[in-house]
């Protein structure tokens, strides 16, 4: 009962709108499951492909999309450990070599050869997808498609960011972007991680929300006169906090994290603003002895621990489902920041 053509929203040119159309069905290969998806999150990376902004070229004609929920349909002749019927979500990493060096060592985030749906290969913005079983993030029964969905790229994003930081339970953390898809889900992880939360975004509706999600402090960037200090003293002791998550997607965050960040803190790079440089004093870094990298999507075992901390319902945050057909609406609030929380997509509608 698997269709020939299914609906799909399809990116013909970089920088041209979609087009809501049919277009066949493919079929699994032998290492592949094809995925009736039920739900995609819209994620900002999915705007960035459709804009062009990064330095590596999409396939064209694309289907976007990679945070899809929703049942395996059919199995390549090679796949054993996932079943019919069973709940499966398509994230970014849609597969990769599992033999290189960094696939043995678990960064497959990290593989030379790893396939990213929804940008070199197509994605979740479609009712039936394709991914590589050994990728397909393993979804319990118990767990509401529609509710994962955000899980699958910025749930799983944000929690490998908050352990690349190196924070404790019971340190604190800034979040810049907490307003937006990853900054919500960032405040339920690190509410479960207990950390105290500084969310850093612009308005009353995310002030309002995060505190919501548990963010104890907020900053409100369009507002404040000092940013710097506005952070520093949201902390106990004023010396700022142990840990930094910028996800915005506007440089001017990535040139202040540095400066408000604790000695001996981190700061994790995750947003990936257009043709943006990380800025930081030589002075302070030295001398607070701070770290600063990058974080890029998760692994196969952070999937996983993403998940389960979903499943076990310590991971509740905000979304609004439109249907698929209306995708470029979702791209349009994007684009003009005026999404709080996730944006999740019915692909029966
Ligand atoms: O693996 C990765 N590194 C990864 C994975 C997934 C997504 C990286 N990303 C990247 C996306 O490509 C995008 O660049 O993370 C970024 C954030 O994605 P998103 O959460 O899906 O975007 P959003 O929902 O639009 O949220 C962005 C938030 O940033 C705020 C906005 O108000 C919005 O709430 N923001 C901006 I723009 N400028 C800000 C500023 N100066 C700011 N918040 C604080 N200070
Ligand atoms: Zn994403």
């Amino acid at each position: 009962e698997i269709p020939t053509e299914q609906w799909a929203q399809v990116l013909e040119k970089t920088g041209q709108p979609l087009e809501y159309k049919k277009i066949p069905v493919q079929k699994p290969g032998p290492d592949e499951v094809l995925i009736n998806i039920k739900y995609s999150g819209v994620c900002h990376t999915d705007l960035h492909a459709v804009n062009g902004d990064w330095p590596l070229a999409t396939k064209l004609p694309l289907v976007g999309g990679h945070e899809g929920a929703g049942v395996v349909v059919a199995l390549g002749d090679l796949v054993e450990d996932i079943q019919i019927g069973d709940y499966a979500g398509v994230k970014w990493i849609n597969g990769s070599c599992l033999s290189c060096g960094f696939c043995q060592q678990a960064d497959e985030p990290l593989c030379a050869k790893a396939l990213l749906s929804g940008y070199t290969v197509d994605g979740t913005f479609q009712q039936y997808c394709i991914a590589k079983a050994a990728h397909v993030a393993r979804i319990p029964k118990e767990c509401d498609l529609e509710a994962i969905a955000p899980v699958l790229c910025a749930g799983i994003t944000v929690y490998k960011g908050l352990k690349e930081s190196g924070v404790r339970p019971g340190q604190s953390v800034a979040i810049v972007g907490a307003g937006g898809g990853l900054g919500s889900l960032a405040c339920q992880y690190a509410k479960a991680m207990g950390l105290d939360i500084i969310a850093i975004d612009g308005g009353d509706e995310k002030k309002e929300m995060t505190a919501a999600l548990g963010a104890q402090h907020y900053v409100d960037f369009t507002k404040t006169k000092n940013l710097v200090n506005d952070v520093k003293a949201c902390t106990e002791d004023g010396l700022g906090p142990h840990a930094v998550i910028l996800v915005a997607v506007n440089e001017k965050p990535f040139q202040q994290a540095a400066e408000y960040v604790r000695p001996r803190g981190s700061v994790v790079m995750i947003g990936l603003p257009a043709g943006a440089y990380m800025k930081a004093p030589v002075f302070e870094s030295v001398i607070k002895m701070i770290q600063i990298k990058g974080s890029y999507v998760g692994n196969r075992r952070d999937t996983a621990e993403a998940i389960e901390f979903f499943r076990r319902g310590l991971i509740k945050a905000p979304y609004k489902t439109i249907g698929l057909s209306k995708l470029q609406e979702v791209y349009d609030m994007m684009h003009e920041g005026r999404i709080v929380g996730r944006y999740v997509v019915d692909t029966s509608k």
